[in-house]
């Protein structure tokens, strides 16, 4: 049995359990607040990590690409070792060009926090560059990378309310306002699996912000 640590306000974990519910892979969750992690599963203190019947490991796109190979049913990346880079791609645009740089505004955005404007200043340029080029990879046709539900899906449902939550309060403006990410995320809700996600991701919200408030 798979158990997958971390909590359910984490973009990075939800990543993770929409990929293990859509495939049907039976996990158990554990709940590990940042602080709380244990060291040798993941040495950066970072959620989500997954325990697994061989061993640990951190890191989410690792995590996918194990599920998906210990666990070929519904699989999230096409048969091609082309089209299945392609997914990959922007799984990757995703993590690291996206949501890598949006997440220099969340402790304003999100936390109360502040933000310096030198920071700010880059990371717009930074989110426009990436953004502009992530839209030429995109397909939103119904799904980011195509006809298929795949783990690019997992990582676009959990970064891009984010990405646009984050650049609108910090700077007034959706920087994802042009692509059919409403449309997307709405069309993405209607998923059962999606719709638990984020029922729980909500819930752990709660308790995430009333543990921050009791410290
Ligand atoms: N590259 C990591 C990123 C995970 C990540 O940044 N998780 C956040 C929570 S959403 C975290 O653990 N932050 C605490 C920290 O970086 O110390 C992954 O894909 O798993």
């Amino acid at each position: 049995m798979l158990t997958l640590c971390g909590f359910a306000a984490s973009n990075y974990h939800n990543k993770v359990k929409l990929a293990l519910l859509e495939k049907g892979v039976p996990f158990e969750e554990e709940l590990a607040w940042v602080g709380a992690t244990d060291a040798q599963a993941s040495p950066l203190g970072k959620v989500p990590y997954l325990k697994t019947p061989d061993g640990a490991m951190c890191e989410s796109a690792v995590m996918l690409e194990y599920i998906e190979h210990q666990y070929p049913q519904n699989p999230l990346l096409p048969a091609s070792p082309f089209e299945a880079a392609k997914v990959r791609e922007l799984a990757l645009f995703l993590d690291l060009h996206l949501e890598l740089v949006a997440r220099n505004l969340y402790a304003e955005a999100f936390f109360g926090g502040k933000v310096s404007d030198s920071v700010k200043e880059k990371t717009a340029a930074q989110l426009e560059k990436n953004i502009a080029a992530f839209t030429q990879l995109a397909q939103f046709s119904p799904f980011v990378a195509g006809n298929t539900f795949t783990l690019a899906d997992c990582a676009a449902v959990a970064h891009l309310p984010l990405v646009s939550g984050a650049t609108k309060v910090v700077y007034g403006r959706d920087f994802l306002a042009d692509l059919p990410v409403r449309d997307y995320l709405k069309h993405m809700g209607e998923r059962p699996h999606m719709q638990k996600v984020n029922a729980d991701r909500k819930a752990n919200m709660d308790l995430m912000m009333a543990r921050m408030k009791a410290k």
